[in-house]
């Protein structure tokens, strides 16, 4: 007899999935139109989930106060993926010591995980630069102890069709991040005072709180220093995808989700859980997409 969760498994790609986006500019982190938020109707049916190849997620920051947990548990509840990639910057450690916020949703979140790894899923998490804790070789052990998920720097990973692909969370080819502590210190709470200004305004002006029509990503792309930014860390990271024999990259870090082909390399950025509730989906025939939530 088929079960519950059986039932409810189905093939069809959701409609708010959105389409291969090819050709972007550099002013460019994603097709505006396609790219606002379309929530589901609300429904008291419980959401089906989709079994897929894998799911490539970057930058959840669970701890820092504006990680979109509940709209990331949506998501985590509508997919039952075989391959599971936790593209760095999953838990913001840097929020440990002054501005820790750890929501109900967090342990959810968390206790998704567990389920979905239980139930086969294999799940490998790339190290991020907010998530750096994780290198001490205590909490590499204790990792490996629970058995629930594999950590490394970075990995490799063959797609359905046989394409070689990379997964790095990507914060080395970040030139920012090799600036002065002071440096980074400022550009971290400059960032942080654009998310808060971005809560209010979307409270007062009722605009997207995430994606295309917020105002972070609004003020982003009026700013050409952020457009030469993110242009010159995709051509730093898909020199280093080339240069390791690789068909593509999947990374994160930028919190610019994008999915383009660069010189014949597949550049993927599975995006964040921050400002614009992105993952890259591999099909079961290994094509990648870019889905917003
Ligand atoms: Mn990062």
């Amino acid at each position: 007899m088929m079960s519950f969760t059986e039932d409810l498994l189905v093939d069809e790609p959701l409609d708010f999935i959105a389409p291969h986006l090819p050709g972007l500019t550099d002013n460019e982190f994603w097709a505006p139109e396609q790219a606002i938020s379309r929530k589901p109707p609300e429904s008291t049916v419980p959401p089906k989930t989709t079994r897929v190849r894998s799911l490539f997620l970057s930058d959840l920051h669970l701890g820092f106060r504006h990680s979109r947990v509940q709209s990331l548990l949506e998501f985590l509840n509508r997919y039952e993926p075989e391959n599971l990639y936790l593209v760095g910057d999953f838990i913001d450690g840097w929020c440990l010591q002054s501005h820790w916020h750890w929501q109900a949703e967090c342990n959810q979140i968390v206790a998704r995980l567990m389920d979905l790894a239980k139930s086969g899923t294999r799940i490998r998490l790339a190290i991020g630069n907010h998530d750096n804790f994780l290198r001490l070789p205590m909490m590499l052990r204790l990792i490996r102890q629970c058995d629930m998920l594999e950590v490394a720097e970075e990995f490799h990973h063959e797609m359905a069709d046989g394409r070689q692909f990379l997964v790095l969370h990507g914060d080395q080819f970040d030139h920012y991040e090799r600036a002065s502590s002071l440096t980074v210190g400022f550009l971290s709470l400059f960032y942080e005072g654009m998310l808060r200004v971005n809560s209010v305004w979307s409270r007062v002006t009722s605009a997207a709180i995430h994606g295309n029509g917020s105002f972070v990503t609004r003020m982003k792309q009026r700013l050409s220093s952020v457009a030469r930014h993110v242009s010159h860390y995709r051509n730093q990271i898909v020199r280093h995808a080339r240069h390791r024999g690789c068909d593509g990259i999947i990374c994160g870090h930028i919190h610019a989700p994008q999915h383009i082909e660069i010189d014949g390399i597949t550049y993927c950025n599975a995006g964040d859980w921050v400002e614009n509730c992105t993952a890259v989906i591999e099909d079961r025939d290994g094509e990648l997409r870019l889905a917003w939530l």
